[in-house]
């Protein structure tokens, strides 16, 4: 695989509702677009990173530039025998695993149409649909919560998962189990607390949760590890599994019984592959994080969650569900009992609309 061309764009996107965690609210997404020509063929990689440094230290300026600077001049105009061959070639820049993704995954969407494979079988896909759940942010009362969940509910969702912090936890949740007894529910605290915490988190036992997401610090382990030792709530880790060494380790300690992957967060198709190894050799279950992707990251989602280690239902859902306009053509939709089929033609499938994308560019630039 030749890459003959590197394209680099942002696009601007407003939500079509406001996002909000416990590290602020987003209403318009910045997302950096990556474009590859090789052989031939194009291919579209999405850079996952927010807006702010919170979630991680990436960032639309830091990714265009680990890509401008370093991973765009180390890859172009050479021949790479595989997109894991690419990823290799990455490993000795450290960090920037969302900016790497971008343009690994690109290679993959190449490799897809090259040899006539849906994208999801490429790499190592078995199911032909996806179970579905949804992710909704703080909202600005519980009442607007509620009706969110009844919502998405109707609409076919297999799990809710809300975010909680200091302020918007226990009594949330219980004014949830009171009106859906029965629903599956987990919570995602992006970080929000500490062991100091301890006695409150304890509280969260009493909603027969699925797992409770990432509650302590971004980059910790050891002490996830003690807080699963003290509650019954399986722990699931997002923010701080970036490898499947990571994985791993964090699978010996006891930090977690369940890891959400995230292409962008563990660095592309290549790392995620050995994430899914690591837990399912050790049945850990897995399911497929979000980040509020464009099409394109999204149809990279679904075709990671084909992967038969991914049995609970990820943060994958319908395009509407972001966007009036999505990027991608058809957009992505949900089945009635909260499925999305897996593509089964070549590539991604799903087709990048070049109109959308233009007029939501703000910032372009070729590499040859
Ligand atoms: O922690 O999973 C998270 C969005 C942005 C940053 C972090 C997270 C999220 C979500 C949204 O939960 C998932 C989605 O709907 O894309
Ligand atoms: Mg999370």
């Amino acid at each position: 695989m030749k890459i003959k061309c590197v394209e680099l764009r942002e696009i601007r996107l407003p939500l079509v509702h406001f996002f909000e965690t416990s590290f602020g609210r987003t209403t318009t997404r910045r997302i950096v677009l990556v474009r590859v020509e090789v052989d031939g063929l194009t291919g579209w990689g999405e850079v996952t990173c927010g807006e702010e440094p919170f979630y991680s230290h990436e960032t639309p300026e830091t990714a265009w530039h680990i890509l401008r600077d370093f991973l765009i001049p180390s890859t172009l105009g050479k021949e790479w025998p595989s997109p894991s061959a690419l990823a290799a070639r990455f490993r000795p820049i450290r960090g920037h695993n969302m900016a790497k993704a971008a343009l690994e995954n690109a290679l993959w969407d190449v490799e897809a149409q090259q040899k006539g494979l849906p994208l999801a079988k490429l790499v190592g896909g078995t199911r032909e649909e996806i179970p579905c759940g949804v992710s909704i942010g703080i909202q600005n009362s519980v009442e607007e919560l509620l009706d969110k969940i009844a919502t998405e509910l109707a609409a076919g969702y297999q799990r809710i998962k809300v975010k909680v912090k200091p302020g918007w936890d226990v009594d949330i949740l219980a004014r949830i189990r009171e009106k859906f007894p029965r629903i599956l529910l987990m919570a995602d605290a992006n970080s929000a607390y500490t062991l100091a915490d301890l006695a409150h988190l304890k509280l969260f036992d009493r909603f027969n949760l699925m797992m409770v997401e990432q509650p302590l610090g971004w980059e910790d382990l050891l002490d996830h590890a003690r807080l699963q030792r003290e509650i019954a709530t399986p722990v699931c880790l997002d923010e701080s599994i970036h490898s499947a060494d990571q994985a791993r380790q964090a699978i010996e300690i006891g930090a977690c019984k369940i890891i959400n992957i995230k292409l962008g967060r563990v660095g592309g198709f290549t790392s995620a592959r050995e994430v899914h190894d690591v837990c399912r050799a050790r049945n850990v279950p897995v399911w497929c994080g979000g980040m509020l992707e464009s099409g394109i990251g999204r149809a990279h989602n679904i075709a990671m969650s084909a992967l038969p280690g991914f049995v609970l239902p990820g943060d994958v859902s319908a395009s509407a569900r972001y966007w009036t306009d999505d990027i991608i053509d058809p957009p992505v939709t949900v089945t009635p009992r909260g499925t999305i089929q897996v593509p089964q033609t070549p590539g991604l499938g799903y087709t990048p609309d070049l109109v959308r994308i233009e007029k939501a560019t703000v910032r372009k630039e070729r590499f040859e």
